[in-house]
């Protein structure tokens, strides 16, 4: 007998850093983001370990695709600022006048693929298509200008108007501030059937107003995920929302995603995470239960691991994969090997695993080199944009992006041929990296085959 085909399967698109990743300290909240100011970075080697993991996975078997880069610098942003004169002139101006705004505009941070968009699965949405609102990134400048791109970018891989939905992002003001899948989880049965969307918010414009941050922007508001469940004709009974527990946010937990991870029925967090913890997971487990879906939990608690430790390890950043075999691979970086608690709090959940082959789901870690956009506070969840996609969506996307042999190869010779290995907030000012980038991007889309993907 035949082993059934899943009707669907999930995608992890990951952004593809871009040729001008550098350490400019724009994300205030985001504790590697501030303390690596300045320093160094390296975009080719940041590109590299990026598609090593992206092509790791696909040779593992997992659906893998990959999303294109932005153009940058942004000197629509320059110009609209009131740098003007000569392209050399936008540029020389902005890096005397505000070198901060000339690193906003460059910023490679589209590379964080979680926050391009939230994607709601047809399974899940009324009128059967798969939904995608790019974020709004409302609430930092250098990431605020990457929704139209992203919007044009989603379009041209998902174009069939029969399958799918990209909408525009919602209004760009505090009340719909808007980071995407990072604050989304989906947790169901298998990935082909309806699921429940668990959105999770920083703070509320209209109320009720809980307890927020003192010290670090809640970035994400409620408002904008009921408009996101609106959007893509979600199910009331299917839709649960947490508030994140502010006093995290005050120690750095920026996005859910680095805090807590889900897939299918599991899902994988620190006790700190939410707000009302209990009553919070009550809703969830009784919006699963009255639809089928029993929840499993994995609660990992502070006598375990430090709110300090999950930030510096990222280990809730991980991605947890379903395999063919039934169970998961939570795919980490390397900080959690490196960090003692954490690689022993990792050993003893796999062998909680193996000694009664008991319920616990996950059975293997698989380890990457992400150094280059941890530094920035980007670990591997944050480099990935889930998409699950039915057998029929999977071939009426556009197949250019999807990793294969031949994709890798072609990636990896075109970021060797045109990626500095050093990149300091000083070199921005030097005109030659603005041509070199278009250059760069130009040959990219005709790599991916999505000729006029940029505005160049
Ligand atoms: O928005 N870092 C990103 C990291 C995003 C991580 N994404 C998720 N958790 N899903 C941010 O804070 C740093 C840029 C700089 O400082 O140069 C930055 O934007």
């Amino acid at each position: 007998m035949q082993t059934p085909q899943p009707t669907a399967r999930e995608f992890n698109f990951d952004g593809l850093v871009g040729p001008t990743h550098h350490y400019a300290g724009l994300s205030l909240g985001n504790i590697a983001s501030c303390n690596n100011a300045n320093s160094v970075a390296n975009p080719k080697q940041a590109a590299l370990q990026g598609l090593e993991k992206m092509y790791a996975l696909m040779q593992r078997g997992f659906g893998q695709g990959v999303l294109p880069p932005q153009n940058r610098p942004n000197f629509t942003l320059l110009r609209n600022l009131g740098f003007g004169g000569s392209d050399a002139d936008v540029l020389a101006r902005a890096y005397k006048e505000s070198p901060l705004i000339l690193a906003c505009a460059y910023s490679a941070s589209a590379m964080w693929a979680a926050n391009a968009a939230t994607v709601s699965p047809s399974a899940d949405t009324a009128d059967g298509r798969l939904h995608f609102t790019p974020a709004n990134l409302h609430s930092k400048l250098h990431r605020s200008q990457e929704h139209l791109q992203t919007t044009r970018t989603l379009r041209r891989l998902f174009n069939d108007p029969q399958h799918f939905a990209v909408h525009e992002a919602l209004p760009s003001t505090p009340a719909f501030s808007d980071e995407g899948a990072a604050n989304h989880t989906r947790l169901c049965d298998t990935h082909g059937s309806a699921g429940i969307a668990l959105f999770v918010y920083g703070r509320s414009e209209f109320g009720p107003h809980n307890p927020t941050p003192t010290h670090y922007p809640a970035r994400h508001t409620l408002e904008a995920s009921q408009a996101v469940a609106r959007q893509h004709g979600l199910n009331e009974t299917r839709t649960v929302y947490f508030q994140q527990n502010p006093d995290v946010i005050d120690q750095g937990i920026f996005h859910n995603d680095v805090i807590a991870v889900g897939n299918c029925n599991v899902l994988f967090y620190h006790q700190q995470a939410f707000l009302n913890e209990t009553a919070s997971l009550a809703s969830l487990q009784s919006a699963m239960e009255n639809n089928g879906i029993p929840l499993h939990a994995i609660r990992v608690g502070t006598n375990e691991i430090s709110i300090e430790d999950a930030v510096s390890s990222y280990l809730f950043n991980s991605q947890l994969l379903s395999k063919p075999n039934g169970k998961m691979a939570l795919v980490i970086p390397q900080e959690c090997q490196e960090n003692k608690t954490i690689a022993a709090y990792l050993q003893k959940l796999l062998h909680s695993g193996s000694e009664g082959s008991s319920r616990m789901p996950i059975d293997e870690l698989l380890c990457f080199d992400l150094r280059q956009s941890m530094r920035n506070g980007g670990g591997p969840a944050c480099l990935r944009l889930r998409t699950v996609l039915t057998r029929a969506q999977e071939r009426a996307m556009h197949q250019g992006v999807i990793m294969d042999d031949h994709l890798y190869k072609k990636c990896v010779a075109w970021v060797e041929k045109h990626y500095r290995d050093r990149l300091s907030p000083a070199d921005l000012a030097d005109p030659a990296l603005a041509i070199e980038v278009q250059t760069a991007l130009d040959e990219l889309a005709q790599i991916l085959n999505l000729p006029g993907l940029y505005d160049l």
